[in-house]
């Protein structure tokens, strides 16, 4: 982007509640069952969040792509929440691509769609461009609305490639987010997150940031004096603050919520969500 727009009026919190790395047994507050997702999915809006990125679990609390659970997730959430739902089809480090394609078939509102491969800790998080292409391809014919997850510059220069080749997503609205701090991909700071606004291609519509770990906090501050969108949650960080746990993703959600507020720009409602994303009408 090359003019700096106005800062958008309400900022969009998305909550990221479980994600496929930590463990139960680790961390027993990370919501991994149907009934744990939807009583966090509805203390989470409540809260202030319009948006839910949803990882899931099977009945030994492993992260699973099955489609099933899936679909019934995303029933499950639709019936007692007004959120949008996003389906991760990042999933883990170990499923399958084919596996990822098909996340596509439970019928989410929105999905994430990650612009390349970049390190992960130790792991790899795999995002061939060819992939990427039929991901994309995929998520337009099935009138889901993507969300670009950017882990890296390189990630921002692939998005560029991608909407020239192709054009714009299904809904017309392009809405990244800026995922940060993972190790393997860019730092979680003010002057990285500057970098990559700044170098979004001129079709983005929105964006939000993520700051992995410790970086939470001064990723949500400095996304929120560029003019960005939030997301937080127990798939980002487990720590509210140094040596204490975090109890519930609502903390996380409701601490953002207070930041907007203060920053005057307050959490939209999931009604203004679906308007700025353009997601499919029900
Ligand atoms: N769990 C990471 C390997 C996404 O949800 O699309 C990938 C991830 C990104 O969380
Ligand atoms: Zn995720």
């Amino acid at each position: 982007m090359t003019a700096a727009p106005p800062p958008p009026p309400r900022t969009l919190i998305t909550v990221a509640p479980t994600g496929a790395e930590s463990s139960k047994s680790d961390v027993p507050a990370l919501p991994t069952t149907l009934a744990e997702l939807v009583e966090t999915a509805e203390r989470c809006e409540s809260a202030g969040a319009a948006m839910i990125h949803v990882h899931i679990r099977d009945d030994e609390h492993q992260p699973t792509l099955d489609l099933g659970r899936l679909t019934d997730t995303v029933a499950a959430l639709r019936e007692r929440t007004s959120l949008v739902v996003q389906l991760s089809t990042g999933g883990s480090v170990h499923d399958p691509l084919e596996h990822r394609l098909r996340v596509l078939e439970a019928g989410p509102d929105s999905c994430s769609l990650t612009m390349g491969t970049v390190n992960f800790g130790d792991e790899v998080f795999l995002n061939p461009w060819p992939f990427v292409v039929d991901l994309y391809e995929a998520s337009r014919t099935a009138e889901v609305v993507p969300e670009f997850e950017l882990f890296d510059l390189g990630h921002v220069a692939a998005l560029h490639r991608l909407l020239d080749a192709n054009g714009l997503p299904y809904g017309g609205r392009v809405h990244c987010d800026l995922v940060m701090g993972v190790p393997g991909g860019m730092p979680g700071t003010a002057a990285a997150l500057v970098a990559a606004v700044h170098a979004l291609p001129e079709q983005t519509t929105s964006w939000s940031a993520t700051g992995i770990g410790r970086t939470t906090l001064p990723v949500a501050l400095a996304a929120l004096s560029a003019g960005g969108h939030l997301r937080v949650g127990m798939e980002d960080t487990v720590t509210y603050a140094r040596g204490r746990p975090v109890a519930h993703n609502v903390e996380l959600v409701d601490r953002v919520a207070t930041l907007a507020e203060v920053a005057q720009r307050p959490a939209m409602t999931p009604a203004d969500a679906r308007d700025l994303l353009q997601v499919r009408a029900a």
